[in-house]
């Protein structure tokens, strides 16, 4: 789709680096696919007047904020921090993307007794995110002061510079290496889809609207599937109870098997084997479970 330049809108997503991956793979999904390579700074979208600025995440608050680019794609801790300081201006949550999940905690030694916040008092924590930390010490009434480290955070307790850090933890097992355990989860956080938080010209806004109700539509199919079964016509209302997320099902006669119907219904979470179990244990057979590749409403 050809449109003049300053018509097409700016989206800045992560270059390289734990968001870098998803966001591709979101934009993939929504049907858009970046037409140059990655190791540019720009990529041009072919299907919807949309550039992409290739940054590191750090510098996609700011991009935002200053209207250089109208979107980003960020993690939450980033942008929270970002708030914090100042960085992010008036930009904005748009929506909440549901990827690179993590929490930011606060860590202790293993071997230290960890009864509370009050444990912390006049202790030193190391961190990237200092902004969250002070914040957080500040609504839980802990007097402690934070060091800022723009990595490895955790090797601060060993290397006697904190008490304590405050990082991002995702499986746990980097604190675990570093004989660290978590006291408090102080911040969860998700990719985000952000914006500068004024107007866009109409064109802009228009485009903005398609690339939201794509976004929405992965979302939701993302866990969704489509479910197909027969079952005695007296457990219908029983199975839509079990079945996650499940809209009206469609009952479909059985030509010849008496009460039995067969059913269809739209899962929008996840349908696990335990489902699958409780809806044969209700009289259902010839149970099918399919992948929804796309729903838009
Ligand atoms: O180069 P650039 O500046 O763009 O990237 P970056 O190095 O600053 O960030 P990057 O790519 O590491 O992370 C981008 C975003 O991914 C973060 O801001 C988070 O929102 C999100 N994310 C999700 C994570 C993790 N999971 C994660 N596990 N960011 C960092 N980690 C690190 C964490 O700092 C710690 O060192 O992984 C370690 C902990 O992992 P576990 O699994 O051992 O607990
Ligand atoms: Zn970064």
């Amino acid at each position: 789709m050809s449109a003049p330049d300053d018509a097409r809108l700016r989206l800045a997503v992560q270059k390289k680096g734990r968001l870098a991956d998803d966001s591709f793979d979101l934009l993939a999904r929504c049907g858009l696919k970046a037409s140059q390579s990655r190791t540019r700074l720009y990529a041009r979208i072919a299907e919807l007047p949309i550039d992409l600025l290739l940054v590191r995440d750090d510098d996609i608050p700011g991009l935002v904020a200053s209207g250089s680019s109208d979107l980003g794609i960020i993690g939450g801790n980033v942008f929270e921090e970002e708030a914090l300081t100042g960085g992010a201006g008036e930009a904005e949550i748009i929506l909440p993307l549901g990827f690179s999940r993590c929490r930011l905690c606060i860590a202790v030694r293993k071997s230290q007794d960890y009864a509370g916040p009050q444990d912390l008092a006049g202790k030193t924590v190391a961190t990237s995110y200092p902004a969250l930390t002070e914040r957080w010490m500040r609504e839980n009434g802990v007097d402690g002061r934070t060091v800022t480290m723009n990595g490895a955070v955790e090797i601060a307790p060993r290397l006697g510079v904190a008490d304590a850090i405050c990082d991002i933890v995702s499986t746990g097992g980097t604190l675990d290496a570093n004989g660290l355990k978590v006291a408090e989860t102080i911040f969860r956080s998700e990719a985000l889809l952000i914006g500068g938080g004024g107007t866009l010209p109409p064109a802009k806004q228009a485009t903005l609207d398609a690339l939201l109700a794509r976004m929405r539509g992965v979302m939701r199919s993302r866990d969704a599937k489509y479910v197909m079964m027969n079952a005695p016509r007296s457990a219908v209302d029983a199975i839509r109870d079990v079945l996650p997320g499940a809209d009206s099902p469609t009952v479909l006669d059985l030509a010849g098997a008496g009460d039995m119907v067969a059913l269809h219904v739209l899962s929008t979470d996840a349908v696990v084997w335990e489902h699958l179990e409780e809806l044969k244990a209700l009289g259902a057979s010839a149970i099918l479970v399919l992948d929804v590749d796309k729903m838009l409403s």
